[in-house]
């Protein structure tokens, strides 16, 4: 990939925008919105004006980091291209971060100034440490906030004349043990996130429309919803608080091409979607946890689509694990990205042959930096980074995932994936969405738990529960099946989509 090759000196934002509105791309639309469609030119022109506030007005100096929050806007976008422009390190924060969370991430990125939505102004004020340079945003009454700023401001601005590994993101992983865990990511990792998975998976094109859930403050939302559209010269639609039967909507009312989202996501649309009008759409996306086997099913049955599933971490920036289209092997995540090199290890740190699950260990352009040197030493070990998850390689070279490596449960000595017996639920008519644990048990040591969600017009009661543990043995190893069975109205997940199984587990244990 000889395009993964980049000059010393390097500002990514004069890549994505300058150059694509020099080639005469700035009448395109770059951003739309509810409210908004933003051309290159317009979004070039705030990004500038966003970079002079920062510079000149906020007297910040290269390598300084500014903090952001706001839900998917065009004026969060902007933000976070000029704090890149600017030759800053941007933290971008999940909206939905109470103040505590905020505090520890302001004091372990050190953070020297905050640009924040008004619309999470109490929050952060809230938030202990803040430092003393703060604007405020998207409030059309501020007379103070940061636009009013804006336009005083020249509206260009030359990009800081940046090194290719001067840092610019600092990327917080919401963690399942809830600790955040800092990651740092350079100027050209930037674009070689955008050279990687969109060009030889995804194949976007100049005129896709990219739309979906993830927020900007994760690097999926990041990637697939600001960068990869701005690398070809595409359309982004940012929709704020956007549920299953409105991202159907939007991908209809924008005539979207490429969704990006998680698994639970396609699963709750799969059988919404006869009810609108989205042919436009032409490829979607599926990351952040395992996509069963059904949930492909349900949506290929519902729209005609494969689905690309693809592995990405906070740590390695975007996917790297990936097939789409004739390459797609249902069950499998796929083959490692171009530009990726994949390998199982096992217990010994050694590569593992075809058939036999170890831990997951990737090499690539992008790769882990934790601001924490000890974290570092247990993610990239011989320059390998491991990302924490059990998978298996087949002899083809495909990768399948089976859970992550602390998840893995471990009953009456047997090693069983959480993952594989979802999975095997989730074809039960009756089944929306579970969650498979392990819980401690005195004689087998942990027991497999299935917490399930049910479809409406099903009822839970103890025949269901008991049809499902038959259902499970009718399909996978009959040691696999579910001993204990308990229904819920809805499963724990983060704001990116994630089944919390901690929680799960924590809650078996207080239901005793
Ligand atoms: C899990 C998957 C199976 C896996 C992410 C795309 O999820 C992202 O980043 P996070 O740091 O979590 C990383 C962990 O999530 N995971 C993600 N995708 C899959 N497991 N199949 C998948 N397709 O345990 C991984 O180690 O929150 C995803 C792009 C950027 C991202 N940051």
């Amino acid at each position: 990939l000889p395009e993964l090759r980049y000059p010393a000196r390097l500002n990514c934002v004069a890549e994505l925008l300058d150059r694509a509105v020099a080639a005469g791309a700035g009448e395109r639309i770059a951003i739309r919105s509810a409210g908004e469609q933003w051309t290159y030119a317009r979004l070039l022109e705030q990004v500038d004006r966003i970079a002079h506030v920062l510079r000149g007005q906020l007297g910040l100096e290269t390598g300084n980091r500014v903090l952001l929050r706001g839900a998917n806007t065009p004026m969060m976008a902007a933000a976070i291209l000029a704090v890149f422009k600017a030759g800053l390190v941007a933290v971008p924060t999940m909206p939905l971060l109470r103040a505590r969370e905020l505090g520890v991430i302001l004091a372990k990125a050190r953070v020297n100034a905050v640009l924040c939505a008004a619309s999470l102004r109490e929050e952060m004020e809230a938030a202990p440490g803040v430092p003393q340079r703060v604007l405020y945003f998207g409030d059309p009454a501020a007379t103070t906030g940061l636009e009013a700023r804006m336009a005083r401001q020249p509206a260009s601005y030359a990009p800081v004349d940046t090194a290719a590994d001067d840092v610019c993101l600092i990327s917080f992983t919401s963690g399942t043990t809830g600790v955040p865990k800092g990651t740092m990511h350079f100027q050209r990792d930037i674009l070689a996130i955008c050279d990687c998975f969109p060009r030889s998976v995804l194949g976007s094109r100049p005129d896709d429309v990219f739309i979906g859930t993830p927020p900007l403050a994760f690097t999926f939302g990041l990637g697939g919803l600001l960068l990869f559209p701005l690398r070809v010269g595409a359309s982004a639609v940012l929709l704020e608080k956007l549920t299953p039967e409105t991202l159907l909507a939007a991908i209809q009312q924008y005539r979207a091409t490429i969704s990006f989202t998680a698994p639970t996501f396609y699963r709750q649309m799969a059988p919404l979607a006869a009810r609108y009008d989205i042919a436009s759409l032409r490829q979607s996306v599926s990351a952040g946890e395992a996509l069963p086997l059904a949930t492909r099913d349900a949506w290929r049955q519902a729209t005609g689509l494969e689905m690309i599933d693809g592995i990405g971490a906070t740590e390695l920036l975007h996917i790297f694990i990936s097939a789409a289209g004739a390459q797609v092997r249902p069950g499998a995540t796929g083959k490692p990205v171009p530009g990726y090199r994949a390998c199982i290890l096992g217990p010994d740190g050694k590569p593992v042959g075809p058939g036999v699950i170890g831990r997951l260990a990737v090499q690539g352009p992008t790769g882990c930096r934790y601001l924490d040197d000890e974290r570092q030493r247990e993610y990239v070990v011989d320059g390998w980074n491991l990302t924490g998850d059990a998978y298996e390689m087949d002899e083809e070279g495909y990768f399948h995932y089976r859970s992550r490596t602390d998840d893995m449960i471990i009953s009456a000595g047997y090693n069983i994936a959480g993952p594989e017996v979802e999975e095997a639920l989730l074809r039960h008519p009756a089944v929306a969405e579970c969650g498979v644990v392990g819980r401690a048990d005195d004689e087998r040591g942990q027991i497999v738990e299935a917490h399930v969600v049910l479809k409406p017009g099903h009822a839970a009661c103890d025949a269901l529960a008991a049809e499902l543990q038959e259902f499970v043995k009718q399909q996978i190893a009959p040691y696999k099946y579910p001993r204990a069975v308990r229904f819920r109205a809805a499963l724990p997940r983060t704001e990116t989509g994630k089944l919390q199984r901690f929680k799960l587990r924590a809650e078996g244990e207080h239901q005793d």
